[in-house]
């Protein structure tokens, strides 16, 4: 798991020639519950998996960055750093060069560099493969420069390099999961204080799994519907006279939104960062019920991710339709969602029924067929 160091160290040989100066991972992302809440200061509970991306990097002389990746072979980048500015890179290549742009933004010096990009972290499937480019280059062009920045603040760079200089309006949970997450732990996270805490996570000690499976219907956080979302959160919170969403604390605050669509996104909101907190609760229990509730609690947030929130989208509904029907513990769609990936919980001997089910129910409609993915709660973005 994790692309290959050899693999990445030979494609910075085979385009730039000599050897490179290390080499670095950064992990992609499962959330376990808490989706949308980022933004609206609440609670999110990811773990890192042990898929993500590569890249071997040495430092130039000169003041440019050169980029190039195995994923994107017509697509190598040169720019000055020096002349950096949101909108002056675009494609896949906007993440690394706003990282830079980024740090210098926030007053670290760096030098050139050269860095040759690896993953396999499917894109489009919404287990943060941005997020996952633009840590593993904080953290290569920070150690390339002597620099030794502490992970919040390296998170929050790599998230405005994503908002202001890419485009694209997210939360802080995906670069948070990459640079934060521990082996065998969830990262327990406050997006308002940005407290963090790490909470043991093991589902194959108690016989259960987790199955993640890829609905292959791609994903694309610069369309519209993230931002929609994220405004009608904004304008609920406002007419509630409330900072931001995570204030309520109380369903019956809903009821003075007279908009029928700000109630159901405020109601997800809010129904969201309580099961965050109750799924802690559980995984801190040492009860046997906890995996069976953590099942129902995952099932709840589907629906109310698919009815209130109306995030989900056709394959990620039949995947978990199929997947509690195949006797799954419980089951939600992950991330920004309208594509992406289904998070499954499962017992361990239930775990080939419900991969067969789910399978079934894609061919059944003529679709895609799934890819069904490891999902094991791995270590932060690190130099190999
Ligand atoms: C995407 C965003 F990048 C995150 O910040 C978060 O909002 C998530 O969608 C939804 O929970 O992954």
């Amino acid at each position: 798991m994790s692309p290959a160091p050899a693999a990445v160290l030979e494609l910075f040989r085979s385009r730039f020639g000599g050897v490179a100066d290390g080499v670095w991972l950064a992990p992609g992302r499962a959330n376990l519950m808490g989706e949308h809440t980022d933004y609206n200061e609440g609670y999110v509970l990811p773990f890192a998996l042990g898929q993500g991306i590569v890249a071997a990097a040495a430092r130039r002389t000169d003041r440019r960055l050169v980029l190039c990746s195995a994923q994107e072979p017509g697509g190598a980048a040169d720019v000055s750093l020096d002349g950096l500015a949101p909108g002056r890179v675009t494609g896949w290549a906007a993440y690394p060069a706003g990282v830079a742009w980024a740090l210098a933004v926030a007053g670290y010096e760096l030098p050139g560099a050269c860095l040759a990009i690896d993953s396999d972290l499917p894109a489009g499937a919404g287990l943060s493969s941005s997020a996952a480019l633009e840590c593993v280059t904080a953290l290569a062009l920070t150690e390339l420069a002597g620099l030794d920045i502490d992970r919040r603040e390296l998170a929050a760079i790599a998230r405005r390099a994503e908002n202001d200089f890419a485009g694209v309006p997210s939360g802080i949970m995906d670069q948070s999961a990459s640079l934060l997450g521990r082996r065998g732990h969830a990262l327990l996270l406050d997006c308002r204080s940005l407290d963090s805490s790490q909470v043991p996570f093991d589902p194959a000690a108690s016989g259960a799994r987790l199955l993640l499976i890829n609905t292959r219907a791609s994903h694309e956080l610069t369309a519209g519907e993230y931002g929609r979302r994220r405004a009608e959160c904004e304008q609920a919170a406002r007419l509630l006279g409330v900072p931001s969403l995570r204030y309520l604390t109380d369903t019956g605050d809903l009821d003075r939104l007279t908009d029928a669509v700000l109630r159901r996104r405020a109601r997800h909101v809010l129904t969201d960062d309580r099961r965050v907190l109750e799924v802690v609760g559980w995984l801190t229990s040492a009860s046997r019920d906890a995996y069976p509730e953590i099942g129902r609690l995952l099932t709840e947030a589907h629906l109310s991710l698919r009815d209130d929130f109306e995030v989900s989208w056709p394959e990620a509904d039949a995947a978990v339709d199929a997947a509690l029907a195949a006797g799954a513990l419980g089951a939600r769609m992950i991330g920004g969602g309208f594509g992406g990936s289904v998070l499954a919980l499962v017992r361990e001997d239930a775990a080939d029924q419900v991969r067969a089910a789910v399978a079934g129910a894609f061919a059944e409609r003529a679709w895609t067929a799934p890819e069904f993915l490891a999902a094991a709660p791995s270590d932060s973005a690190r130099h190999l």
